[in-house]
């Protein structure tokens, strides 16, 4: 039987194209998507959607019974540059949404779940480079706080309830199709598609701050290799450390400067940059590949090239 998959938090930038990619995958009607906010066109038009707030469980409920759902995948998330300005809020909303499916999942409603923790666990004490699965972990932004005790709930849960919630700690993704909002690793989304419209950008952090990073397609097959894992091959309740590129503004700044040479990018650090300056430089992930075999497909190169081929493509159908 297939699953039926409930997405929350599908209008977000992940959630946009694991959910198209679930729908791919396992049939269009089988994939709900979900968010407090109306979705785009293309969600709407490909499958159901439900308006819903990720923190209210007897909302949730309704829906899961509604579709029979058997898998919940939860990416409602307030990121780590805006739950800075709002820490009540983003605690409520990072906490209660993830407390509301593990106990839907306790309850036996849902087989599966999967949240996602972040590279934002990690502290300004943490080894800032090649950082190990099992380190010192005192993170010092509230996002970093709520997703590390998500992680030990989600371990809770596993341990005590045997619910099969499964997790990786993200990098910064980076996407053309949309973009991310409140994040500290924006930039490397912002910068390509300011390099593409109007030739030039102007970062939030320095020239030298070097930050793990993904392309979204290596984040959405992570995502979904995980979820297909064999369940006595997750060794990791937590949440697993997930990587597969490094890099600096100045250095991606150079990569697109062989795509668009006149490329001018300057440097105005905000407050975004004591946020970077918390966090590892590398990960460390060697557990997600030997457990369940992990593997990244884009590197800088690679990313950069896709990314402009199809931000110019998409630039030039706007104006026709
Ligand atoms: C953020 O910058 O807050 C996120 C993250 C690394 O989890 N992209």
């Amino acid at each position: 039987m297939s699953e039926v998959i409930l997405v929350l938090g599908a209008s977000g930038q992940i959630g946009r194209e694991l959910t198209l990619k679930l729908r791919n995958l396992y049939g269009n009607k089988n994939v709900i998507a979900s968010d407090i906010r109306e979705g785009s066109k293309e969600m709407i038009a490909s499958g159901p959607f439900e308006i819903l707030d990720a923190t209210d469980k007897v909302a949730i409920l309704t829906v899961i019974n509604k579709y029979k759902v058997s898998q919940v995948y939860l990416l409602a998330a307030m990121l780590s540059a805006t739950a800075e300005k709002y820490p009540q809020k983003a605690w409520s909303l990072n906490m209660n949404s993830l407390m509301a499916v593990l106990d839907i999942a306790k309850e036996k409603y849902i087989k599966q779940v999967y949240w996602p923790s972040s590279i934002a666990v990690f502290g300004p004490t943490t080894p800032k480079k090649n950082t190990p699965q099992h380190t010192v972990m005192e993170p010092s932004t509230v996002y970093g706080i709520s997703k590390l005790a998500g992680e030990f709930w989600c371990n809770y849960y596993h341990e005590k309830f045997g619910v099969d919630v499964r997790s990786l700690r993200y990098p910064g993704i980076i996407s053309w199709k949309s973009k991310p909002g409140g994040g500290t690793t924006d930039y490397a989304v912002d910068i390509f598609f300011s390099a593409t419209e109007k030739g030039s950008y102007e970062c939030f952090l320095s020239e030298n701050t070097r930050l793990p990073m993904m392309y979204m397609s290596d984040a959405v097959n992570a995502t979904i290799q995980l979820m297909k894992a064999k369940k006595e091959d997750i060794k990791i309740r937590t949440s697993y450390n997930l990587s597969a590129i490094s890099f600096s503004p100045k250095e991606i700044a150079t990569e697109i400067k062989k795509h668009i040479p006149d490329f001018k990018i300057t440097y105005q650090p905000d407050f975004r940059q004591e946020i970077a300056n918390s966090w590892p430089q590398s990960i460390n992930d060697s557990e997600a590949r030997k457990d369940w075999n992990w593997q990244h497909k884009f590197n800088l190169t690679l990313m950069t090239e896709e990314i402009i081929k199809n931000l110019k493509n998409k630039l030039q159908k706007e104006h026709l």
